[in-house]
């Protein structure tokens, strides 16, 4: 979406912006035009900027709703560059709401979800990357993700990507003027110069993309699925991490038949563990049924733990997926197996293929913190200075890729063919992929860019 293609409504909106129940304030939030004159006619006072004012406000009859603050912000120093003014009312369901209908009797209409940050971001008032970090940071579901959160909204995640689209432009630029002056292309371009830019925007970008998918991972929270044969202790394991009896335990094989899905947190990183019915030839319709879904779970997860009875290993993969998601293997039941708790040495391990296998007891507890530190290892948050700086969506990282692809492709063109022009139309590709993040980009915004550093105008 860019700023030029959606163009802003004109009329006034207006919400209840905090949320519904009892409390102690309630807000509801005007923006728009008429913001300021819905303020003064249900005030019947005069409204100055920045001002707060304490007063009653009054419904069509002239009848008291409740006293309370005013906050009127003047355009363009307002949370979405329109006059908004805040009335804080009591926190009572119904009184809010009688302020809110008196606000919409005076002509605003009621708000879309995100209205009031759409306009924010049409008004530039923030980039994409910094509405997407407010509603990440509204839902953030740790700690962790909830600074990350932060740091996008507040224009980390943007300015990374900001400086790379300067250096992307920088590049344009230069090659353009090669174009431009054909007689000087030969030294500009094959003194090596643009191949070696073209090497650190790559690092740069890979950089880029490891850790918007570390940070979009945070955002959302990791899936991670535990699969394995009946009895082998899956469900077990579960309650240790969750530390709580979320799924039935017996040791009859095949207790548990649909998904249990449950939310933990490991070192700040929101997981979501599931639960599935153990794999095997299924005995009823019911069991058969179980089976399809943990199938159809263990598709969709970050990271699949597969959980095997260290009394009895069965060599057997007892999944498949479609998905080459890192594999981490339980070898449970230690206390009765006799082995020491704790991840596996890897001479202990046949060969690299192996995945990492950490020996526990779901019952006594013992190795499971080591099989904590794989999981945050498995999910790349493992190392110091790991953790993104900021947080991201996957629609970030589909864009920084398919930037990439197209940088890749510029590189390897232009290895072969050293032509400025299909360089510039690469790079030109790159550049709107980056675009795509912030939301920001238009044609305009190159040429404004080469006229302005190369004075050319003639
Ligand atoms: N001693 C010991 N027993 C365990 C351990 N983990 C699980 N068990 C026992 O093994 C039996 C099966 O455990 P569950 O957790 O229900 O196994 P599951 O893999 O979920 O089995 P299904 O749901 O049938 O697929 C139960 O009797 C558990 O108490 C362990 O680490 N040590
Ligand atoms: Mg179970």
């Amino acid at each position: 979406m860019s700023s030029d293609s959606r163009s802003l409504d004109h009329d006034t909106i207006a919400a209840i912006a905090t949320p519904s129940g009892r409390g102690g304030v309630s807000i509801i939030r005007v923006s728009g035009p008429e913001a300021l004159s819905i303020a003064e006619l249900l005030t019947q006072k005069t409204v100055k900027a920045r001002q707060p004012l304490l007063t009653r406000f009054f419904a069509e009859d002239s009848g008291v709703i409740d006293t309370g603050l005013t906050l009127f912000f003047q355009r363009p120093a307002s949370f979405t560059g329109e006059d908004v003014v805040e009335f804080h009312c009591h926190g009572g369901v119904m009184v809010t709401n009688l302020l809110l209908e008196a606000c919409l009797a005076l002509g605003a209409r009621l708000a879309r979800p995100g209205e009031f940050s759409e306009r924010a971001f049409l008004n530039n008032k923030m980039d994409l990357t910094q509405a997407e970090g407010l509603a990440d940071l509204i839902d953030a579901p740790t700690q962790q993700a909830a600074r990350q959160a932060s740091a996008s909204l507040q224009g980390a995640f943007s300015s990374a990507v900001n400086q790379l689209n300067q250096r992307i432009i920088d590049l344009r630029v230069y090659v353009e003027a090669a174009i431009d002056f054909p007689e000087e292309e030969v030294d500009f371009l094959s003194e090596g110069r643009v191949a070696a830019l073209l090497l650190e925007l790559k690092a740069t970008l890979t950089t880029l993309i490891s850790q918007a998918r570390r940070g979009a991972l945070l955002s959302r929270g990791a899936q991670i699925v535990m699969t394995g044969a009946p009895n082998a202790g899956k469900s077990s394991l579960m309650n240790q991490l969750a530390n709580q009896a979320v799924a039935i335990v017996t040791d009859i094989p095949g207790t548990t038949r649909d998904v249990i899905k449950q939310t933990i947190s490991i070192e700040g990183v929101a997981i979501q563990l599931s639960d599935t019915a153990g794999i095997r030839a299924a005995t009823d319709a019911i069991e058969q049924e179980g089976i399809e879904r943990a199938q159809a779970a263990v598709d969709t997860a970050d990271i699949i733990i597969e959980v095997v009875d260290d009394q009895e290993p069965k060599e057997a993969v007892l999944y498949s997926s479609d998905n080459a998601q890192p594999l981490i293997r339980v070898l449970n039941k230690v206390d009765l197996s006799g082995r020491a708790p704790g991840m596996l040495k890897a001479t202990d391990q046949e060969d690299e293929s192996v995945p990492p296998s950490v020996a526990v007891s779901a019952v006594t507890g013992e190795g499971i913190q080591a099989l904590e530190q794989v999981i945050i290892q498995c999910l790349g948050m493992g190392e110091a200075g790991t953790t993104s700086p900021f947080s991201a969506r996957e629609r970030h990282v589909t864009c920084l890729k398919r930037a990439e692809a197209a940088l890749d492709e510029a590189s390897d063109r232009f290895e072969v063919s050293q032509a400025g022009e299909l360089l510039a139309e690469d790079l030109r590709r790159v550049h709107a992929e980056l675009g795509a993040i912030t939301g920001t980009f238009g044609a305009d915004d190159l040429l404004g860019e080469i006229f302005s550093s190369f004075c050319i105008g003639k």
